[in-house]
């Protein structure tokens, strides 16, 4: 319960950024947020996997993203400016940022995720809960996405070339990216323009 808490907050505080850009600087940063709690059974898993008991202090400890969010933005620059107006708000603390935008995965997965602390006021206490931000663009999260489909299809026996071809379609995704990254750029100068 605790963690859709945190959830829920983390939705309004984007939610009000989002629309509140859009109204100052006629641009929407955020295209679309998606979030989930992570099932008890998946939780037990990945616990497993990092070779720990399931039990509650080793979730606290070791999974930081029990609660999760997704963020697609429609330019790159738009998720560092996202996390940057995030991490700047004084009841949210980073606790750790992976950037897997400036460092792609060896597989080609990119995207910038943070795991940040954020509190929630109960009946009788304050708990500080983490959750895990996955932020990425409309391209980068259509890669993730289909990647994701094909490699539960194959459980993790990939054909041959399978993994080069991702990969060279991860790098296809970045190309896309810097392309209408710059056309949006372009109609943000024209429109400055007297
Ligand atoms: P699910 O089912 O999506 O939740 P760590 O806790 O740092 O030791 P962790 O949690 O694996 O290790 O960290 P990482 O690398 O930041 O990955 C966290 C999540 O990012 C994953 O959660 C995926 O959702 C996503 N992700 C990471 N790598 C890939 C990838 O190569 N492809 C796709 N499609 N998604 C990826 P889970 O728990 O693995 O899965």
């Amino acid at each position: 319960m605790i963690y859709k808490f945190a959830v829920d907050e983390l939705m309004t505080k984007l939610k009000i950024l989002s629309e509140e850009f859009d109204f100052a600087h006629q641009h929407d940063p955020i295209e679309h947020i998606i979030s989930r709690v992570k099932r008890p059974e998946a939780i037990v898993r990945k616990l497993r996997r990092k070779g720990h008991e399931p039990t509650i202090e080793a979730v606290r400890e070791h999974i930081d993203d029990v609660a999760g969010i997704r963020v697609v933005c429609p330019f790159v620059p738009d998720v560092y400016m996202v996390a940057g107006m995030l991490g700047r708000q004084d009841d949210v603390e980073i606790v750790k940022t992976k950037d897997y935008i400036d460092d792609p995965k060896p597989n080609g997965y990119r995207s910038l995720h943070l795991i940040v602390r954020i509190p929630v006021f109960l009946s009788d206490r304050v708990e500080r809960v983490k959750v895990e931000i996955q932020m990425r663009t409309i391209a980068m999260d259509f890669w993730a996405a289909v990647e994701h489909k094909l490699f539960y299809k194959y459980e993790g026996e990939a054909p041959t070339g399978f993994r080069e071809e991702l990969r060279a379609a991860a790098i296809t995704a970045a190309d896309l990216d810097r392309r209408m990254t710059a056309l949006h750029e372009r109609t943000q100068m024209s429109s400055s323009e007297p």
